[in-house]
């Protein structure tokens, strides 16, 4: 069975405000015990910032968890702050929001605004316990780009792959429903040609084309493969086609219709082709390139 992963089409789950007793305060609710994270965030100590990017607001840490329990771990803590909500835009710009005025000049004036927690909300995801691997994945790094033609494949990328360990257990657990079993948006259970459609846990499913959730045209899905992926079984990703999603360049997405229709042409078109992708400065596939003089 296959695992597809979506992109952002699935139904907002928008934790609301509750409006108190004269309908002008708002107040948060506090999380469902189902929602209580069992991470220990304070026990966190940052050691260093892998990679930040301004224009996705998004900072990627890695640190030590554990200490104080003598049990030290590797940690990766992602933070991600969140697009709008247009639903939740009266519960922002209410009468009794917390806004404080920066500058005043003329008719332009710039202000900070403080909405309540639940609308401040910061996207995280941890990764605990963090290899060396996943460290390194998230780490800021130039990237080189390989011509990998069928014999690479044969004599480098192979033995490369056969010598890693990077788990897939999370992917099993998707498939034997033992994680994220909320989230799955469709499943079909052939033992052949089966596949769950769940969303990719890097998007926050509270944007995008939610509401157009079952009236996406076909002709508005970039549906494609990866390669290099960063886990081998078989996936497939789903992007709206207007959506600047990370993973969807040239060097690293293939169009599931393209790759059907070049199989369907000559099933043996990907032994034979040489296909390009991109890897970081520190890859150890990238140095086994280079020691075989192919870059
Ligand atoms: O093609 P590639 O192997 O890079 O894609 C794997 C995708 O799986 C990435 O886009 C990840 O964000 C996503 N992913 C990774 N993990 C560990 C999980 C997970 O535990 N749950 C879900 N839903 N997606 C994941």
């Amino acid at each position: 069975m296959a695992a597809c992963v979506s992109d952002g089409s699935v139904e907002p789950e928008i934790k609301k405000a509750k409006p108190s007793g004269n309908g002008n305060e708002e107040k948060a609710e506090g999380p469902a015990a189902s929602e209580r994270s069992t991470f220990n965030l304070h026990s966190f100590r940052l050691e260093r910032v892998l990679r930040e990017n301004v224009r996705d607001k998004t900072i990627f840490l890695h640190g030590k968890v554990g200490e104080d329990q003598g049990d030290v771990q590797d940690a990766v803590i992602i933070l991600e702050k969140t697009p709008f909500q247009e639903d939740a835009l009266p519960q922002l710009l209410n009468r009794n929001a917390d806004l404080r005025l920066q500058m005043k000049n003329d008719i332009y004036s710039t202000h900070h605004l403080h909405p309540l927690p639940a609308f401040n909300e910061i996207k995280t995801t941890v990764v605990c316990p963090a290899t060396e691997k996943h460290i390194k994945k998230y780490l800021q790094q130039e990237m080189y780009l390989v011509n990998e033609t069928a014999d690479d494949y044969k004599n480098i990328t192979t033995p490369y792959l056969q010598s890693q360990t990077f788990s897939v257990q999370w992917l099993y657990n998707i498939l034997e429903k033992k994680a994220e079993v909320e989230q799955i948006i469709h499943e079909n259970p052939d033992p052949k040609i089966g596949f769950i459609l769940i969303p990719d846990f890097k998007w926050n499913q509270k944007q995008m084309v939610i509401s157009k959730r079952y009236n996406i045209p076909k002709s508005q899905l970039r549906i494609y493969l990866h390669y290099q992926p960063s886990y081998y079984h078989l996936h497939v990703h789903f992007t709206a086609v207007g959506h600047d999603a990370p993973g969807s360049m040239v060097e690293r997405a293939h169009l599931l219709f393209n790759v059907i229709e070049n199989v369907q042409f000559d099933p043996e078109y990907y032994q034979k082709r040489t296909l390009t992708f991109a890897l970081k400065a520190d890859d150890p596939l990238l140095h086994r390139f280079k020691e075989e003089g192919r870059i």
